[in-house]
């Protein structure tokens, strides 16, 4: 696996730590009440595990315990359950597990590579793509295994991607990348895969849509030769604006709101490295968060809004940011696929 060696002895050490930790409740500011889940390889294995911690690294809980990899967990919004790939023959297929880890079960088994599953509001459903002969498509399912459907159209005359859907927050609709008409754009189908349109009509890069909690905007990466930047727009299309722009490939990239959706996270290269920055969308002040002098990836907010987690060097270190301080501190742990469980620790 292309990840950095992970240190067995440190896991293990950790293993103990968290152990020796117990149920003692967090304290500091530096804590969340949320934990985290996050991939990564096994104490006694080459291949990969899911676990939880707390937000400053303590009590870790290996939830899979297989010679499979299994990655990318996805907690229901209701905190029951969790969506996650396990690899076959080396392709991942969707599964589901509940939150204690047990009743594991897979959810597919197509024989093709799937991911970036993404549950619906309700919890009950997931989307997810799945590439058949190179060519991805979007498919739904029941978190029970039923009713699976494909929503886009494999069309033999078009060469094309339908990939990285997400429902928005009222279940309606489900924003997705697709080149069919060429680049790479944003478009908007029904839940039920009808009424397909498309949002963004460029020849520029747009990349993957993010959802503001209340539903009324798509933030997502717009990249040409020359710039590149954040931009936001309306969901139904109409007045796209950017939220980030700068002089050159400055590369603003993963952009997550906050729960509240006043605040966007994105990581950027403007001053070198790749950093973490906090946007504040009313006043468009853009603030720097991280100075680690490393590629900050994958920022997930704590569901109330107080914390923010990221990898460095996308497979190292896993790091939380109290937004309130500027200092991010190192949890010790290393892994990829962070999310946050949304229900709170008890
Ligand atoms: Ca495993
Ligand atoms: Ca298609
Ligand atoms: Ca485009």
């Amino acid at each position: 696996m292309n990840r950095l060696p992970l240190s067995l002895a440190a896991l293990a050490i950790a293993l103990v730590l968290g152990g020796a930790c117990g149920s003692s409740p967090p304290t500091g500011p530096e804590t969340s009440p949320y934990r985290l889940s996050f991939d990564e390889v096994g104490p006694d294995s080459e291949d990969t595990e899911i676990f939880t911690m707390r937000s400053d690294g303590s009590d870790l809980v290996q939830l899979t315990d297989d010679d499979l990899f299994q990655s990318e967990a996805r907690w229901s919004p209701d905190g029951s359950m969790v969506a996650f790939l396990v690899h076959h023959d080396g392709l991942p297929q969707l599964a589901v597990m509940n939150a204690d880890g047990t009743s594991s079960r897979r959810l597919t088994d197509s024989g093709a590579f799937e991911g970036s599953a993404r549950w619906s509001p309700d919890s009950r459903s997931l989307v997810f793509h799945r590439a058949i002969d190179g060519a991805f498509e979007i498919h739904s399912i029941n978190a029970d295994g039923t009713d699976e459907r494909q929503l886009t159209i494999d069309d033999p005359d078009v060469d094309d991607w339908d990939r990285w859907p997400s429902f928005s927050p009222d279940g309606s609709t489900i924003a997705f990348n697709s080149t069919r008409n060429g680049n790479e754009e944003i478009f908007l189908m029904n839940a039920d895969g009808t009424n397909q349109r498309q949002l963004t009509f460029n020849e520029e890069w747009d990349g993957v849509p993010e959802w503001s909690p209340d539903g009324a905007y798509l933030a997502f990466g717009r990249v040409s030769e020359q710039i590149d930047r954040i931009i936001r727009s309306n969901a139904d299309g109409t007045e796209a604006m950017h939220l980030t722009l700068s002089d050159g490939l400055d590369g603003d990239r993963l952009a997550v709101w906050s729960p509240d959706g006043r605040t966007m996270a994105f990581t950027s290269a403007r001053a070198g490295f790749i950093e973490l920055f906090l946007l504040d969308i009313a006043s468009g002040v853009i603030s720097q968060a991280t100075d680690l002098d490393a590629v900050v990836w994958g920022p997930v907010w704590s569901p109330d809004g107080m914390h923010l987690a990221f990898t460095i060097d996308r497979y190292g270190e896993i790091y939380v940011l109290p937004v309130d301080a500027n200092e991010a501190t190192p949890t010790g742990q290393v892994g990829e696929h962070l999310q946050w469980i949304p229900a709170k620790t008890p």
